[in-house]
Parts: C-alpha cells; sequence; structure tokens
C-alpha cells in the first residue's frame, strides 16, 4: 500500500480511523451490519483483497478485484476504498496508522489465526498504537450460504476446468500436489502454511492445483505403473476427488493411448471438469519416467504424438481445457536438443503446455532446456516434475521459466512408510498401544470430515 499513490496523505486522514478488509465477491445483509458499527467509530477506509491474495489462499475469486472494488465504493459512508494485496495486516497498519481495525470475531480460530496475532502484535507497538475491534460473527444460516455460493459454485464443473488457465495468467509459478482419492483431495485442498520471516507481512502458501498421477492412482490400488489401471477405474478417482474439493485437477493421461481413444478421453476429462491432462510421448508398453533407461521404453515419432495432440485439441468442446505435452527425451537420454525439437514440433500441433521430465538429480540439463525454449517461446506454460531433483526450489524452477511445478507422488510417499511402521508395531507387540504415537488421535478422525 502506497498512501502517496492513493492520493493520502497520513497527516491529514481524519481520526479516528478505522480499517476493515474484505475478500467477498457480494455484499449482504450481514457485511452491511458490521459496515454500520464499524462507521460508527469514526472515518471508515475498507480495503480489498487483491485477486492475487484470494487465490493465493482461498479459490480463483469469480467476481474480479475492480467490480469487487466498485461494490463498496457505491456505499454510503466509506471515505476509501483501497486495495490489500497480502492477507497480512502489516503495510495498512504501518502506512495508515488506524484507530480501529474492525474484524468478525471468527479469526480467533481457523485458518485466520496468525493474522490476528500479527495484527495485535502490531497494535501493541509504540509507533502504530490502535485496537482490534472485533464483532461477533454472523451465524446467519443465510449469510452462510451466500458465503459459501461462490466456493460451491466454483466447484461446478465449468467453472473448476476454467480454474488453471486464470491461476496462470494471475501468477507466475503454480504448485499442484499429488492427489489419490478423497481424503487426499482434502488434504491437499485444506493444507495452508503462514510465512514465518520477522518483520515481513505474514504469506499464506497452499497448493494451487491437484495431480492426478497415474503412479499413484496405480499404486493406492496396488497395481504397477503401466497404463493398466483402466480410464473408467481413473475417472471414478477423478470423482471421488471433485466430490470433497473445489481446486484444479491435472490429470496423468500416460500415453494417452491409441489417437482413436485418447479423443474420448479428452471429451470425459472436461465433462468432469478437469484443467488439463498431460500425455507423454511414449509408445507400446509405458513403464514408469524413473525407470529411465533401465527398462526398455520407447518414444514416439515426432509425427505421430503431433497427431495425436491435433487429434485432442480437435476433439475438445471448450477453450478452458488444455493439453500438455509431456517430453521424455531427457528420461531416455536422447538429449536436449532433440526435446526442444520436440517441444517446437507438441506447440506447433496445438500443445497448450509443455512438461518436460527429467530424472537426473543435477538440474543442469533440465535447464539448458528450459533456458533455451524461453528463448524462443515466451509464452507456453512450462511443467516440472521436481521428484529427482528435489533440492531445486520452486523459485529456481520458477527463474528458469517453470509455470507449473507438480509434486507428483508426495502424499503417497508419506504415508505409506507412516503405514507400515503402525503395521508392524502393532504385529510386534500383539496390541496397539505402541502404535498411537505414528497415529492420528481417534477423535480427530470422527471429526475431521464434518458432514454437511
Ligand atoms: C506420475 O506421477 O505418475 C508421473 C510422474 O507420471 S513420474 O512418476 O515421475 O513419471
Ligand atoms: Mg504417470
Amino acid at each position: 500500500m502506497n498512501l502517496h499513490e492513493l492520493g493520502l496523505e497520513l497527516d491529514a486522514l481524519p481520526r479516528p480511523l478505522v480499517y476493515m478488509c474484505f475478500s467477498t465477491s457480494i455484499i449482504h445483509g450481514g457485511h452491511i451490519a458490521i459496515l454500520k458499527k464499524a462507521q460508527q467509530l469514526g472515518t471508515l477506509v475498507v480495503g480489498v483483497l487483491s485477486d492475487e491474495a484470494i487465490a493465493s489462499c482461498k479459490y480463483y475469486p469469480i467476481v474480479p478485484f475492480e467490480e469487487r472494488k466498485k461494490l463498496f465504493e457505491n456505499l454510503n459512508g466509506i471515505y476509501r476504498v483501497v486495495e490489500q494485496d497480502t492477507w497480512s495486516y502489516r503495510d495498512v497498519i504501518c502506512q495508515l496508522k488506524p484507530d480501529f481495525i474492525v474484524h468478525g470475531d471468527d479469526w480467533q480460530q481457523g485458518f485466520q489465526q496468525p493474522l490476528r496475532v500479527e495484527v495485535l502484535e502490531l497494535l501493541a507497538q509504540p509507533g502504530t498504537p490502535g485496537k482490534l475491534i472485533e464483532f461477533p460473527y454472523s451465524h446467519d444460516e443465510k449469510y452462510a450460504e451466500l458465503d459459501n455460493f461462490f466456493l460451491r459454485q466454483s466447484a461446478l464443473p465449468d467453472m473448476r476446468r476454467a480454474k488453471l488457465r486464470k491461476l496462470l495468467a494471475l501468477k507466475p509459478c503454480l504448485t499442484a500436489i499429488e492427489v489419490h482419492n478423497g481424503i487426499t483431495g482434502l488434504i491437499a485442498e485444506q493444507t495452508k502454511v503462514f510465512s514465518e520471516e520477522p518483520n515481513q507481512p505474514k504469506t499464506i502458501a497452499q497448493f494451487d492445483a491437484m495431480w492426478v498421477s497415474s503412479l499413484c492412482d496405480s499404486t493406492a490400488k496396488g497395481k504397477p505403473d503401466i497404463e493398466l489401471v483402466d480410464m473408467t477405474s481413473r475417472f471414478n478417482t477423478i470423482t471421488e476427488i471433485t466430490e470433497v474439493t473445489t481446486k484444479p485437477i491435472i490429470f496423468d493421461g500416460d500415453t494417452g493411448g491409441l489417437n482413436e481413444h485418447f479423443v474420448y478421453t479428452v471429451r470425459s476429462l472436461e465433462r468432469m471438469g478437469v484443467s488439463m491432462v498431460i500425455i507423454e510421448d511414449k509408445v507400446g508398453l509405458k513403464k514408469n519416467s524413473l525407470f529411465g533407461t533401465e527398462v526398455k521404453q520407447e518414444q514416439d515419432s515426432i509425427e505421430h504424438f503431433c497427431d495425436k495432440i491435433r487429434a485432442g485439441k480437435k476433439a475438445q468442446r471448450t477453450r478452458d481445457f488444455m493439453i500438455c505435452a509431456r517430453i521424455e527425451s531427457l528420461i531416455l537420454e536422447q538429449g536436449v536438443d532433440d526435446a526442444l525439437a520436440r517441444a517446437q514440433a507438441y506447440v506447433a500441433a496445438g500443445a497448450d503446455a509443455i512438461m518436460i521430465h527429467a530424472r537426473k538429480h543435477d538440474p543442469a540439463e533440465l535447464f539448458e532446456f528450459t533456458d533455451r525454449f524461453r528463448e524462443l517461446n515466451h509464452q507456453t506454460p512450462l511443467v516440472a516434475v521436481p521428484t529427482a531433483y528435489s533440492q531445486v526450489t520452486e523459485q529456481e524452477l520458477q527463474q528458469h521459466g517453470i509455470n507449473i511445478v507438480i509434486y507428483a507422488n508426495h502424499l503417497m510417499r508419506a504415508g505409506i512408510p507412516a503405514m507400515q511402521q503402525a503395521a508392524a508395531s502393532i504385529l510386534k507387540h500383539h496390541r496397539a498401544l505402541e502404535a498411537e504415537p505414528l497415529c492420528m488421535p481417534f477423535r480427530d478422525i470422527i471429526t475431521m470430515i464434518p458432514e454437511e
């Protein structure tokens, strides 16, 4: 927040100054009631959360920032409406020095708690004195229904499908986490982490999208990752996930199968609200890429794979759906030149994104590819899967032109050792007591999933 840019001067601000922030896309009676109470405290400045901030923590805002801002600008009794570009109030408190910050008391619990703590700490400092006023949160059913309306709408296939393209336009680098059933979907949906850096505005991190991995979908069913789990079964996994989540889905389509079959897969995925399918340029019996050249794997010809991309693009019914071409040249030790030639051909055939897969710990070859690709093409999103090179940070990947980072198997890999240890402990001790520390408290599991 920059007061100068906003045409405001700290010394000239009418006092007492009251500040409230909103992320809502609609204004209902509950909001009006709290705005009226806030106005009684002094001159009211309303902050409207930026699209980036909302997308970083909630869901892609269906109503864009400018429209949400207008909602408040046209209400009586609001002195100024400003953009708040982080969930943290640090900037607001340090710049505007409000005498009162108003918030619903709901943030005393739940994910916003650390933001409240930060506000209280800042208001306790001599340079930024002020008071936090918390009004009781309205638990009125009709308002709760309205507040959840957009979230629910955003889970419907048309809205969900469109989210990935919108997020790509909003953020330089997205993250996706592997999910293989309802519960891992919920973990992807609900996990949020606050930054811990002292004296910096708190930021919230969460995953932007979910990856339905063929490896983990197969593993969850006790099957090898060789395109053995049929599409009907894989679609059932998607249904399980979509029933309990709202985030966009990137589907691992393996080789895509025969071109004649792939067109049906595209339409089915689109109908289910999947945003992107990634198909890899391999033929024959598919083996997991991380085996590399240890097993027999055959790369598709450029011509044939381009035909598959073209067939898929022709088959899709919506503009939002994306087909990502996955290049296996580095996996199969065919070199960067081959990967680049393929990338250009796949983009020309209509691929909406390129995934470059790599299995070396050293990312040098991967970065040679991404850097050279970016010299030729600034637009097409690049996707990376840092399983073998997990020491590389998202920031480094972004600096090398990557737009989507997929953590492709981590929930599955985290879960299996925990389950193995619990099973072994019970066998060893002939009772479950010793396994308890490995397990979630019983109370938590019966309450973690609320009944609708
Ligand atoms: C998957 O997650 O199924 C993938 C990525 O395709 S990898 O296992 O690295 O091939
Ligand atoms: Mg796979």
